[in-house]
Formats: structure tokens, sequence, C-alpha cells
């Protein structure tokens, strides 16, 4: 069914105490419909009922003018009073079935839900769409429950997009400027997306609600790079387009900021110089932004060490880069290993986008939510391939992301073309940290190839893998020791070979 005509893009929830001195709710109210709002809800918790009414008539006056819907937080009675088209009303608040009878079939009822079985109940009772919240922690409200997350909007909005009637959806809590872009997006589910935001504090604390409502709208409409898919892909299409990438990080030297564990720090920032890419290993805060503000930047998180405040600095250092719209990948090195670690993902998730995610088969499972059957079960068996290739693909599609899994295939997904990978040497399993540089590969790859991230994914492990072959057979090579050095050597003999046009290595490429 076709969604109703009502708005919902960029919703305005008032509260008085957040207006700026020197100005009025009114005046607010005003600049945030000139700059896009599409709905008001006028929320006034302590107002005595004459001047909430008095207050109503002034503020849909404005909306009139405008031409947008009031809905008024609550209280039926003032809804009535100044002929406001609805009402929003939370789990506490007057039922819906009375709420219905007082104000008749035309007007907009709301309401606030956080789970799916709160989300059935509304629909059942015949709301025209749910606020789907608190998505994060919000100063505005004291909150009655736990915030939701990015995840907890996917689950309600899966559910209603198997109801047969059209309840559209907000997201509220912590709606800003620096969260709209993820909410908004990285919720979205096959077929159904929010239909907008709720902002209080953004718009009604701001001292240019007119430039908030702008960016905020177009933060909600646009969907950034990382929402386009490319459709149709096949095999030798993809190889044929590696070397490109490949020679374009020498020629582009593109800047790779690895966050990496110290047992890696050394091998990544050899294995960036190899390829051609310029790496810096920094965990200061302070210079985050300057580095996301260099052209050609990329971020590496590896998640190595579970520090004390590391969610934190990673989630700083991925907003610095989302901001610039530069790529950034995530290694969720041994997310399953620890409470602490699996929490710290789930967070990570529920607050940031990722351009790529790497990681092994246990990683990646954890990621996904999937227990992993690492241990025991002959990872190389078709059925157990199948199984690594349906959830590789279900968490690209999911995170909008694409997910590389690595181990004796690596398998690779953007969520609708899947490739499996099967080149390498054992000794990558004999040497530490040789997952982690990989990487940093992809963080070179991808800053010079964000328009295809895919590819970014495809042409690292090539190159990184079959790298790893010639490295294992090198004169001088005699183990794990010297095949560290014969892999920094081959990654830069590969690279200085493609970008001089000899591509002859690729074709010991085995990619289904
Ligand atoms: N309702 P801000 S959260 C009014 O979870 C309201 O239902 C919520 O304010 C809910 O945009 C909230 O300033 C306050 O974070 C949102
Ligand atoms: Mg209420």
């Amino acid at each position: 069914m076709a969604p109703p005509k009502v708005d919902y893009s960029l919703y305005l929830v008032t509260d008085p105490y957040l207006v700026p001195n020197g100005t009025t709710l009114e005046e607010q109210v005003q600049k945030a419909i000139d700059g896009g709002v599409t709905l008001v809800q006028l929320r006034e918790k302590d107002a005595e009922t004459c001047d909430f009414i008095e207050r109503a008539r002034a503020i849909h006056e404005i909306t009139k003018k405008a031409g947008i819907p009031l809905l008024i937080n609550d209280r039926v009675d003032v809804a009535l009073a100044i002929d406001a088209e609805g009402i929003h009303i939370g789990q506490e608040d007057i039922d819906v079935a009375t709420a219905r009878k007082l104000l008749g079939p035309d007007k907009l009822i709301g309401m606030s839900v956080s789970y799916v079985s709160e989300a059935a109940k509304a629909v059942e009772d015949g709301v025209d769409y749910v606020g789907i919240g608190a998505i994060y922690d919000t100063a505005t409200k004291t909150p009655k429950k736990p915030p939701i997350g990015i995840n907890g909007a996917r689950k309600v909005l899966s559910y209603l997009s198997s109801v047969s009637r059209y309840v559209s959806t907000v997201a509220i809590g912590s709606l800003n400027l620096k969260t709209v872009r993820n909410v908004v997006h990285l919720s979205a589910v096959p077929g159904r997306r929010l239909d907008g935001i709720a902002v209080v504090s953004a718009i009604i604390a701001a001292k240019d609600p007119m430039a908030v409502s702008k960016e905020l709208l177009s933060l909600v409409r646009d969907p950034p790079y990382w929402m386009r898919v490319i459709p149709n892909r096949d095999v030798s299409s993809v190889l044929s387009e590696v070397p490109t990438v490949i020679s374009r990080v020498r020629s582009e030297t593109p800047f790779v900021h690895n966050i990496i564990n110290r047992v890696a720090t050394i091998f990544a920032a050899n294995v960036n110089l190899s390829i051609g890419s310029s790496p810096a290993m920094s965990e200061n805060v302070a210079e985050f932004d300057d580095f996301a503000a260099i052209p050609n930047s990329a971020l590496l998180i590896n998640m190595g060490f579970g520090t004390e405040d590391w969610v934190e600095k990673y989630l700083a250092a991925a907003g610095a880069y989302a901001k610039k719209l530069r790529p950034v990948v995530l290694d969720p090195v041994a997310a399953g290993a620890s409470e602490l670690r699996k929490g710290a993902v789930k967070s990570m998730l529920n607050r940031s986008h990722f351009d790529i995610i790497k990681g092994n088969e246990g990683e990646i499972f954890s990621v996904a939510g999937e227990a992993s059957q690492m241990r025991g079960v002959d990872s190389t068996s078709s059925s157990q391939l199948q199984k690594k290739a349906n959830v590789v693909e279900a968490l690209a599609a999911k995170e909008k992301t694409i997910v590389v899994l690595t181990g004796k295939e690596d398998v690779i997904s953007d969520g609708m073309t899947t490739f499996v990978l099967r080149n390498g040497h054992r000794y990558l399993a004999d040497i530490t940290a040789s997952g982690c540089v990989l990487g940093s590969i992809i963080g070179a790859a991808v800053a010079v190839s964000l328009e295809d991230r895919f590819l970014a994914a495809v042409a690292s492990v090539l190159l990184y893998t079959i790298a790893a072959e010639r490295a294992a057979v090198a004169p001088g090579v005699r183990g794990p020791g010297t095949f560290i050095a014969a892999l920094i050597d081959e990654l830069y003999m590969l690279s200085n070979a493609t970008a001089n046009g000899d591509v002859s290595w690729l074709e010991a490429a085995k990619v289904e």
C-alpha cells in the first residue's frame, strides 16, 4: 500500500525549556519551518491547560500558513480545542481507541514505541505512525527504557515491512547532524526505511534553526555513497578493474591512518609503504579531524587491544572520517572472544557505519550474531562454505558494507554479489598479524576506490594472497621468518609491476 500523504521527513517536537535566550518558541518554530521542517508536534509537559491552548493556537497559525500538520502531545482536549491535525501519545497515555473515538477518523494519531511488541499493538490499534526510540540516550527526556540503537529501529522496521497496512515511522532520541545519516540509512531493511526523524534539541536549541533544519532534511533525503550497490557483477569484469585500483594506490599515495594493535604496527606500516600508500599510526583524538581532512585518507580500526576507552576513541575516529565522507575499515579482532569485545562491536555497529568489515570466520560470525562452527568442523566443506557465504552476504546487506571473511577461502560480499577467492599460503597462518595487515591494504585500496568498495576489497585480497604464494617459494625463504620479508618484497614488486602495466601475476587469481 502506498504511504499516506503526510511528509514525515523532518518532524520537529518542541520543548519550551530548550529555547535559547533572546528568542521565543514561536520564532524557533517559524525558522525551522523555513528550513524545511515538514511536521510539528507541540509538546508542553508542565503548561496549564489555558496556556497550552493559547500557545497551540499561536503555533497552529504558523503551521497552517506553511501548510504542514500540527500534532499535540498527549492532550486530546487541546487538539480538539484548536482543531489540530492530530495527537502524539506515549505508551502510558490515553488508549488509541478512545483517542480515535474523540478525534474522528481523519486526525493523525502517532505513538511512541521501542520494541516490536509495542509496534504490533500500535498497528493493531490503528495508529497512523510510530515514533521509534529512544535510539540513543538523550538529555531532553528522562528515559524509561534503555536506548535501542540502530539495530532496535531495524527490528521494528523489519516487523512493519511484514504488515499489510502502511504505518509510517520516525526515529527519535538524540537525532542530530552527527547521528541522522547513520540512523536513517543504516536502519533501512529490504522494502522499508524510516519515513523521517523526530528532533527536539538539535533544532529547538539551535542558534540557527533554519540552517540546521535544512541540513538535517538533506541528510534524511539524500542517501550517502555507501547506500549504492553495483548490480549484476561478474568475476571477469571485476578482475579486469583490479590493476586500476592497485596502480592508483601507487600513483595517488593514499593516507592510511592505522589504529592498530602493537603486535601489528611495524608490519602494517611496512606493508602500506610496500604498495605505495602512506601510513600513520595515531590514537590521539586531537588529530583525528586533521587526518580525516587529508585528501585520499582512509581509517583502519583494528580492535586488537581492549583498552578501557577504546570504543569512544574508535567512534570519535570513525565520526571524524564519516564527516569528511572518507572510508573506514573495521577489523573486529577476536570479536567473540570476550563479553567486552562482543559489547564493543555491538556498540560500534549501533553508532557508526563502516565501509568494509574484515575478519576471520569466528570474528565475522560473531559480528553477525551467528554461532561459528570454526572448531571441529571442516571449514572447506561445501555446506560450510555456503553457510559462510550466506552469513557474509546477509551481514553486508544489513550493515550496508562490504564484508571480507578471510580463511582458507576468502569470501567477499557487498550484500548482492558474493565472490569466493582461493589464493594464499599456509605461512600466512604461521606468522602474527597477517590478517591485521590485510586491513591496512584494504584501507589503501578503498581510499582510491570509494565508488567501488567491493572492487577495492577484491583487489586487496588478491594482491595480498598472490604475493603470499610467490613469497613462499621466493629464493631464500626457509620458513615463516624469511617469508615475512619476502612477502613485503613481493607486495612491492607486484604493485610496481602493475603500475608499469605488467599484470601477468593476476593470472594466478582463483576467484568464483
Ligand atoms: N521522546 P532530542 S526521546 C520526546 O523515546 C522524546 O519516545 C522520546 O529529544 C522517546 O531530539 C525524546 O533532543 C526526546 O534528543 C528527544
Ligand atoms: Mg506522553
